[in-house]
């Protein structure tokens, strides 16, 4: 069976939560779409999730990766478009501030999405759920992540699907701060729909 890599990452910043763990744990190791779905939580890191993405592709060799991110004040699920080389925004998890650095001296400036973001968007739209394509997936640690593994995949010569989606924030997060919000239920079920585009 084909194996899908699911990440999420821990909470960072002031969010107490981060609601792609919950998706994340509450996915792992169910099938859908053909995939097994192998999870994994990522730290907020600069120094170091990086390399926590390219050791678990090295590891489990997924036929695909879907990236999860918590992007507070988006209203819509976001698969993102394309990846920068750069690393910028607030502090990491460590209190590292990065202030614009290149993420890879011999990577591209940037590396499209190869998941199926239109159908992925469609999908979800079809059924209900907000959904939009977004152009830019910051230059924070999602960025990072998505950066590094579309880098490893391109130099690797493997043609397999990989990408980013941010999530909007959970109603858990806007009883804290007030801002758009989805249920837990309906981010979980939009990640599955996203599962289900995959080829
Ligand atoms: N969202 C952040 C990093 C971790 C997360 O869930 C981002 O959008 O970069």
């Amino acid at each position: 069976m084909k194996k899908l890599l699911l990440t999420g990452f821990e909470p960072f910043l002031d969010h107490a939560i981060n609601p792609t763990m919950a998706i994340v744990n509450a996915l792992k190791e169910t099938e859908i779409n053909g995939y097994k779905i192998i999870g994994e939580i990522l730290s907020v890191d600069f120094s170091k999730t990086g390399q926590e993405i390219v050791d678990l592709i090295e590891m489990h060799q997924p036929d695909a990766v879907i990236s999860l991110g918590l992007a507070s004040g988006r209203a819509q699920l976001t698969p993102e478009r394309i990846a920068i080389n750069c690393n910028d925004g607030p502090v990491d998890n460590t209190g590292h501030k990065p202030d614009g650095e290149t993420i890879c001296h011999d990577g591209a400036d940037g590396y499209f999405s190869t998941l199926p973001i239109k159908a992925i968007v469609a999908v979800c739209r079809e059924n209900g759920l907000p959904a939009k394509i977004s152009n830019t997936a910051g230059a924070y640690l999602c960025n990072n992540v998505m950066y590094h593994a579309l880098h490893y995949f391109k130099t690797h010569q493997l043609d397999r699907p990989s990408g980013f989606i941010h999530l909007p924030a959970s109603h858990e997060l806007a009883l804290e701060k007030a801002q758009p919000s989805w249920s837990q239920s309906d981010l979980e079920r939009a990640v599955r729909i996203a599962i289900s585009c995959l080829p």
